[in-house]
Order: C-alpha cells, then sequence, then structure tokens
C-alpha cells in the first residue's frame, strides 16, 4: 500500500476569536482520540502531522498543502469550522475523514461534506479508511465499529502528539489519559447511556502514570473517561503502584454516587484536586445523583456532600442542565441561587438543554414532540443556543431566570466567598479567573443580548418559537464573524440541518446506524 500523506486536525475551538481564559485553557481541551488515530496511522506505515487547532493557529498555513488525507476530530459547536476547512482540503485534492462527537451525532448531515465518516473507531476502521481513501461525493462513506474499541494506544506511544500539544498550553499543563469507555448506567439524557462499560487494562494504566512521571515534574492528569471511578478500587490501586504520595495531581468527572466520605479521602491521598460532578436539576435526573430528594431538600443533601468534597479536593466544578422538562416556574432558579449560599466554594457551570442529534435516546422524544430547532452547529455548545424549546417556560421566562441565576452566580459578593471557601491557590485563582472571564461574565453579556433581541427582534422571537427556519442575522453574522477567513469556504446549505434526522432515521431503514462495517460501506 501507497505510503500517505496524513493530516490530523483536532478542532477544540470554533473560531479565531480566544478569550483570556481560552488562551490559558484551550489546549487542555485536546482529544485523545486525534492522538490515537496517529498513533494507528504511523503503525500502517503513513506520514502523520498532527495539529490541535486553539484558536490561535493559521489552519490554512500550518498544515502541508499536499495531505492525501485529513482525519479532522470535531465537536458539534465546530462542525462549521470543520465543513469549511473540508471544502477547503478537498479543492486541493486531500480526502476528507470526520470522527468524534459531531460524526456520532450528525452523521447524516456530515456525509455531505466529508469523504468518511466514523462512528465508533477502531484500528480496523482506521486502516479501512486508509485503504480505500478516496474520494466519496456526493455523499461520504460511513464507517463505524460495532463497538467501542477494546484498546487504545497507551500514553508512551501516543507521546509525541501529547507533548507538542502541550507545548501550547503556557502555564497549567493537563494530559489527557483515559481508562475506562461506556458507562453501566442508563441515563436516558446521555450518549453513554447504551454503551457498554468497559475498562481498558488497569496495567497498561500503571505503566503510563508511571511513564509520565519520568516525562514531567508533577504532571496533572486530565481523566476523559465519562464517568471515572466506577472501578473505584482498581484504578486506585493502578495510581497507588505508579505514583509516590504528592507526586502526581487529577481531575476527573465523577457522578456524586461515586463521591462517597471514605472514597474522598483515598482520592486526596492520591492527588486528586478537582472533580465535577454532574447535579443536573433539582427536579429531573436525579438517577445520575442518585438522589432521591427533589426541591430544596435536594438542595440541602447536594451542598452539604459538595462541602463534605471542598474539604478533601480543592475544587469542585457542579454541572447544571437548565431548561429541563420537570422544571417550572422561578423556583428551580431560586433553588440554585439558594445552592450557591450554602456552597459557596463550588464553581457552577450552567448548560442549556440541548439535544445533540442522536446522541441520546431523549432525543427521539424531543424530536417527535416537534420540539428541537434548526439552531446551526456553531451555537450548539450548551451555551450559545438551546435547540429544545422549554416545556414550561415562555422563551422571555427563561431567558430572565437563566439571566438572573448566572448574575448571582459570577457576582462580587459570590466570586469574594468562592475564595475563603477553596483551600489553595490555583484553584482560588481558576474560580476568579472563570468568573470574569467568556464563562461567567462573558456568558450574562451573551445570554442578555439574546434577552434583548427576544424583545426587539421578530426574527429571533419567531425563530426560538419555531415559527420559521430562517436563520436571524443576528446569528448568521456571528458565525461569519467566527469563522472569518473560512467563512467564504462554507459550502452552500452548511448553515441549515434536518433537526429530525434522528427521529426519521429511526423509524425508515436505519441507514446511517452504526452497523459493524469492517471494510463494507453503510450506503
Ligand atoms: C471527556 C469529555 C470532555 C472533556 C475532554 C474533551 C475532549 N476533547 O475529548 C472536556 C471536559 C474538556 C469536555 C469539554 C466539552 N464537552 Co465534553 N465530554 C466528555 C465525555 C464525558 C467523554 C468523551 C470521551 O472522551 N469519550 C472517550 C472517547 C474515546 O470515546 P468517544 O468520545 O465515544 O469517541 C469515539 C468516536 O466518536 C471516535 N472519535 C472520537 N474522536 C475522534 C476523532 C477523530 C479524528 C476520529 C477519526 C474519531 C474520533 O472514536 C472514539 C472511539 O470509538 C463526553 C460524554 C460521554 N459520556 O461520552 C462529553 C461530550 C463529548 N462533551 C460534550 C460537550 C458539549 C462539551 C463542551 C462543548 C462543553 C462546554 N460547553 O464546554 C466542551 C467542548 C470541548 C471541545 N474540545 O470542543 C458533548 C458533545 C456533544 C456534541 N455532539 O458536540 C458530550 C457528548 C456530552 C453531552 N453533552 O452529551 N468534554
Ligand atoms: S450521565 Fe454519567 S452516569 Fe449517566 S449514563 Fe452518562 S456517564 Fe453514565
Amino acid at each position: 500500500m501507497r505510503r500517505l500523506r496524513v493530516g490530523i486536525l483536532d478542532l477544540v475551538t470554533k473560531s479565531p476569536k480566544v478569550s483570556l481564559y481560552g488562551r490559558l485553557m484551550n489546549a487542555n481541551l485536546a482529544s485523545i482520540m486525534p492522538q490515537v488515530i496517529g498513533v494507528w496511522c504511523e503503525q500502517e506505515g503513513h506520514d502523520v502531522t498532527l495539529l490541535c487547532y486553539t484558536g490561535l493557529e493559521d489552519l490554512v498555513s500550518e498544515l502541508p498543502q499536499d495531505l492525501d488525507v485529513l482525519f479532522i476530530g470535531a465537536f458539534t459547536q465546530s462542525a462549521q469550522l470543520a465543513y469549511a476547512l473540508s471544502n477547503l482540503f478537498r479543492r486541493r485534492g486531500t480526502v476528507t475523514v470526520l470522527g468524534g462527537p459531531h460524526a456520532r451525532c450528525y452523521p447524516e448531515d456530515s456525509r455531505k461534506y466529508f469523504d468518511y465518516v466514523l462512528g465508533f473507531t477502531d484500528r480496523t476502521v482506521v486502516s479501512d479508511v486508509l485503504r480505500d481513501c478516496r474520494p466519496h461525493r456526493p455523499y461520504g462513506a460511513h464507517f463505524a465499529a460495532k463497538s467501542q474499541p477494546v484498546d487504545l494506544p497507551t500514553l508512551r506511544q501516543r507521546w509525541k502528539f501529547t507533548e507538542a500539544t502541550l507545548k501550547k498550553a503556557p502555564t497549567i499543563k493537563i494530559v489527557p489519559m483515559i481508562g475506562s469507555l461506556g458507562c453501566p448506567y442508563t441515563c436516558c439524557f446521555c450518549i453513554d447511556s447504551t454503551v457498554d462499560y468497559q475498562p481498558l487494562g488497569f496495567e497498561d494504566l500503571r505503566d503510563d502514570l508511571a511513564f509520565l512521571l519520568t516525562k514531567m515534574k508533577n504532571p496533572i492528569v486530565g481523566w476523559h473517561d465519562p464517568n471515572f471511578g466506577v472501578r473505584f478500587d482498581d484504578y486506585m490501586e493502578a495510581v497507588e503502584a505508579a505514583v509516590p504520595q504528592g507526586q502526581m495531581r487529577h481531575i476527573a468527572e465523577s457522578s456524586l454516587s461515586l463521591l462517597s466520605e471514605p472514597h474522598l479521602k483515598r482520592l486526596q491521598r492520591n492527588g486528586f484536586r478537582a472533580i465535577l460532578p454532574g447535579i443536573e436539576s433539582w427536579y429531573d435526573l436525579g438517577n445520575k445523583s442518585k438522589t432521591r430528594r427533589t426541591g430544596m431538600d435536594k438542595v440541602e443533601q447536594v451542598a452539604e456532600h459538595v462541602n463534605l468534597i471542598l474539604r478533601y479536593i480543592p475544587y469542585i466544578q457542579t454541572n447544571f442542565v437548565l431548561g429541563l422538562d420537570g422544571d417550572t416556574g422561578a423556583e428551580p432558579f431560586e433553588l440554585t441561587r439558594k445552592f450557591i449560599d450554602l456552597a459557596p466554594g463550588a464553581f457552577p457551570a450552567y448548560s442549556l438543554l440541548s439535544a445533540f442529534g442522536r446522541a441520546a435516546p431523549l432525543n427521539l422524544e424531543y424530536q417527535r414532540a416537534g420540539r428541537v430547532l434548526p439552531f446551526p452547529f456553531h451555537f450548539l455548545n450548551n451555551n450559545h443556543a438551546m435547540n429544545v424549546r422549554p416545556k414550561n417556560y415562555s422563551w422571555p421566562e427563561f431567558y430572565d431566570g437563566l439571566i438572573d441565576v448566572t448574575r448571582y452566580s459570577f457576582s462580587w459578593r459570590a466570586i469574594a466567598r468562592r475564595v475563603p471557601a477553596t483551600a489553595t491557590a490555583i484553584p482560588k485563582w481558576m474560580n476568579v479567573v472563570r468568573a470574569m472571564s467568556s464563562e461567567g461574565w462573558g456568558r450574562i453579556e451573551y445570554h442578555t443580548k439574546i434577552r434583548r433581541l427576544l424583545d426587539t427582534d421578530r426574527s429571533v422571537r419567531d425563530y426560538l418559537e419555531g415559527e420559521t427556519d430562517v436563520l436571524p442575522t443576528f446569528y448568521h453574522d456571528r458565525i461569519r464573524r467566527e469563522l472569518g477567513p473560512l467563512y467564504e469556504y462554507l459550502p452552500d446549505g452548511a448553515l441549515y440541518h434536518d433537526p429530525n434526522a434522528y427521529l426519521e432515521s429511526a423509524s425508515q431503514t436505519p441507514v446511517a446506524e452504526p452497523v459493524s462495517l469492517r471494510s463494507r460501506r453503510a450506503g
């Protein structure tokens, strides 16, 4: 087989407009899979150039001009950027491949703009693409493994790619690591609710942690496991066997139900410095935090738990979803304000209810009810648009509540109370910078703008009410501005997609349902 020039692009942001926080942190949002693909392509005998796009690179000049094939890893928020890049590189004769969350959630749309769209990706899928490697137009080929890969290259194997990406992080450097795929729980709103839990081998993990200590002093590891700590004892044994106490720090996403006091003590001993549990809502989705309580009862219970966590782990980000069907009236917002008072050390992260295509079984219900809006993908990052019409709120009511709770969370008073409630210097500093940057004050400004447009711009109001699918100028201009010079490469029609494609394909022959292809095409 011919030796190919392979490019791999990891899009961790969607625009060259980078906030202060983004400049410090974007390189730390890099994905593991693009590095994995890099290792697999080299093992197949090809030349690889990997670029992590943090918003500061010149995408047109930093990738080789003469690539045979370009793999792009993209979240849905970067889809329009990915579509424009695919168009640009196809014009240069490159075959393009899309993988990552967007490809998994919106394969039907992605196939219009890429030669290959990948679902679950293992080494066989990648080598099938490399062997086939030819244009598939107008509709790309959809390749997917039957299940998640049984193993992934180790950190040792992907180190040259990891290291190059970490060089872009000016201060804090977070090494991406993963020990498991899927999840044993079945929360209907989650992309992993239908994916079996599978640990990736604790021996390799131990070896990787020991390897990392030979490369960096006191490194910070960011765990990408969908739900860290399901096999808690095995993880802790791997860390304890490889890392002398005090020589490594860790960040993980874990559900509250896994964070009992004995677990917290062990996490503290092993250097866990930040934890990101999902609280989601005071009335809905209690299955994730494994609490049966609701309302004020749940606020008190969770606040107490969060304060307990802060005794052992210096940094906690609590994740909420706003606009769920279980919420109604002003009370959910008031309860969140109460939570901020009772757990002042937590950094709250608010996500707007979003249905990412075929990500979760629950999305079928939203689509069936005609509640999913066709917002361009560029806005689907849980913040810049809510693409599900709320069941129990008018849009002005919802935005009033959202702005109120966001202002409250990032007021000077809340910022000041967060400082003494966290124990060490980096968490204190992170909390202040995040509150004053795009995640806090930036969001207040953005949501306030949308709220104003709901009153003053009929096209915005009609679009959010689902009365028209003509994209309001406000959103169109924003995409144009944020894509910069790449906007001109956006293919015709690429701002629009069918928000009900999942429902339609589920009710017909499952054309784009990931199937075990192993070198066959899915239509
Ligand atoms: C870890 C994680 C993070 C980490 C690491 C992110 C990263 N760069 O990987 C952090 C905390 C930084 C993060 C941030 C965000 N996240 Co996140 N995150 C996850 C989580 C929990 C696990 C993803 C993971 O790594 N799984 C392990 C990998 C190996 O498996 P996989 O993702 O299924 O990937 C398979 C295939 O898709 C494919 N593949 C994956 N990438 C690539 C790349 C290429 C080139 C190829 C060919 C194939 C390929 O191969 C894999 C093996 O089969 C998922 C939820 C979940 N339970 O899956 C959400 C999830 C991916 N995140 C999500 C979102 C929305 C975000 C944010 C926008 C949140 C925000 N508002 O800031 C940001 C965006 C960051 C960015 N880089 O753009 C959504 C994505 C939805 C979408 N369609 O875009 C998810 C699905 C959660 C959800 N809401 O449902 N996230
Ligand atoms: S939300 Fe968390 S606990 Fe629930 S299925 Fe997804 S990863 Fe598992």
